[in-house]
């Protein structure tokens, strides 16, 4: 296999060497973060004054959590480390609560991301001969702008597509011979399921390869796609907190994702006691900025479930893997005392062949237990409005459900295109039961 590296330097060096870089980037870190209101505050209750306080990156632990709720309550300019002239760019996330988080980025922030960017892209393959699209949204979500400068650093030809008017992108697809797509997996399978409507086929089209994140896939996903498309697909990690795109990316052996470990310290906690989880062993990631300037950001813990892989890749980058995100410590599900993540679900449905692109899981009360419902899309030809033909799917759906998550749930079939698509990320879960309740 080909190796192609953007910065071989930093992505091949020796984990002891950068510890010295790391440990002098997280004090010039505290000391920028120490500049704003929130940290001053909250860094100051920790009996850190001053960078230096820092002896080695153990010390680390000496510094309290950031989460989700400290950004909100830092709206507008509580986490803001430098001059607002010297900032170039905001990203806003609304959230689903509604109050606002925000992320400023000074032209070296931009600078440092789009390296990130450009590095994560190269890892893959990708380089200047490419044509990339991107249909992530441009705007305050970070997905579009992120790494739409890494690939132009590069020095592909950019489409910026955006997400959404299908058959424009489309158009753009076959006019322009695009080779690599940036998207949603989930757009991508309803990107795939217009080509089909249409007649296009893969050997019509110049694609190479896709990378896909933004929202939890499984491995089966992603293999319904290398196949639907005839590319290969990587998964992309990030988050706006962090930046966005370009946290962790798969290399061309598409076995974990690599975190940028001189851009960031990673640890990986138990949710519930906050403590480190042992080697290996999966949990909620948090993460440290270590170049930041504008929004420096502490040990913020994103709530995203994985785990670190022990191996050394053979790629040869130094920078640690992480898995798969199995899901969100939010987005847990506990069904009539069961514990579940959606994508346990997912694993189970796409599994099988028959099972088109789109699902849902709704939960409501029944009685004083709590149903399971999934609904699934089927392919066109395997549908019927008779529900006695589809009792054999249903058995498997069913059989493979049991076994991965010990429960038996209701399950009904839709005709492709039923179910709504949505632009950005999906909605798959409806938990009705507290609606149900009130
Ligand atoms: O989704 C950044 C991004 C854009 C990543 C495009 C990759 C590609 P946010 O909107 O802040 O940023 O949402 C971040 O999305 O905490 C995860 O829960 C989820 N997420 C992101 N990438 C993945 C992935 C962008 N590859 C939140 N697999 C994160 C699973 C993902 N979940």
């Amino acid at each position: 296999m080909e190796i192609h590296y953007w910065n071989r330097k930093v992505e091949t060096a020796d984990p002891s060497e950068r510890a010295q870089s790391r440990l002098a980037d997280l004090r010039a870190t505290i000391d920028r973060a120490l500049g704003t209101d929130f940290y001053a505050r909250r860094l100051g209750e920790a009996g850190i004054s001053s960078g230096d306080d820092i002896k080695s990156l153990d010390d680390l632990k000496r510094i309290p959590y950031t989460t989700k709720d400290d950004l909100r309550s830092a709206y507008p300019y509580g986490l803001l480390a430098v001059e607002l002239d010297d900032v170039v760019r905001v990203h806003v996330s609304s959230g689903t609560t509604g109050v606002p988080t925000v992320i400023y980025h000074s032209a070296e922030d931009i600078d440092n991301w789009t390296e990130l960017a450009a590095r994560s892209v190269t890892a893959t393959g990708a380089d200047r001969r490419d044509v990339f699209q991107n249909m992530m949204t441009y705007g305050l979500f970070t997905g579009g702008l992120g790494l739409h400068y890494g690939a132009e650093r590069v020095g592909m030809m950019v489409i910026p597509s955006s997400s959404g008017n299908t058959q424009r992108q489309i158009k753009l697809l076959r006019d322009f011979r695009t080779t690599v797509l940036h998207a949603t997996p989930s757009y991508l399978l309803h990107l795939h399921a217009r080509l089909a409507e249409g007649g296009v086929t893969p050997k019509d089209l110049a694609l190479t390869k896709a990378f896909v994140g933004a929202e939890p896939h499984s491995e089966n996903t992603r293999l319904k796609l290398e196949a639907m498309f005839e590319i290969d697909v990587y998964n992309s990690y990030g988050l706006s907190e962090m930046n966005g795109p370009g946290v962790a990316f798969e290399c061309v052996y598409k076995n974990g994702m690599h975190v940028w470990e001189d851009a960031y310290i990673m640890e990986v906690i138990d949710e519930k006691t906050g403590r480190p989880v042992a080697e290996g062993e999966e949990g909620e990631l948090v993460f440290t900025t270590l170049k930041r300037r504008a929004t420096p950001l502490l040990r913020y813990r994103t709530r995203d479930l994985s785990f670190v892989y022990d191996s050394p890749c053979r790629c040869g980058r130094t920078h640690r893997r992480i898995g798969r995100i199995k899901g969100r410590t939010d987005d847990m599900l506990i069904i009539n005392g069961v514990n579940i993540y959606p994508s346990q679900i997912e694993e189970a449905i796409m599994q099988l062949p028959e099972i088109g692109n789109n699902y849902q899981i709704v939960v409501e009360k029944s009685g004083a237990l709590d149903r399971l419902t999934v609904k699934a899309e089927v392919h066109a030809g395997i549908f019927s409005d008779d529900a006695r033909d589809m009792n054999a799917l249903r058995r498997k759906v069913i059989e493979n459900l049991r076994s991965s998550i010990v429960i038996t749930p209701v399950v009904e079939f839709h005709e492709a295109g039923f179910l709504p698509v949505q632009e950005g990320k999906a909605q798959r879960v409806f938990d009705m039961r507290e609606e149900d309740t009130a």
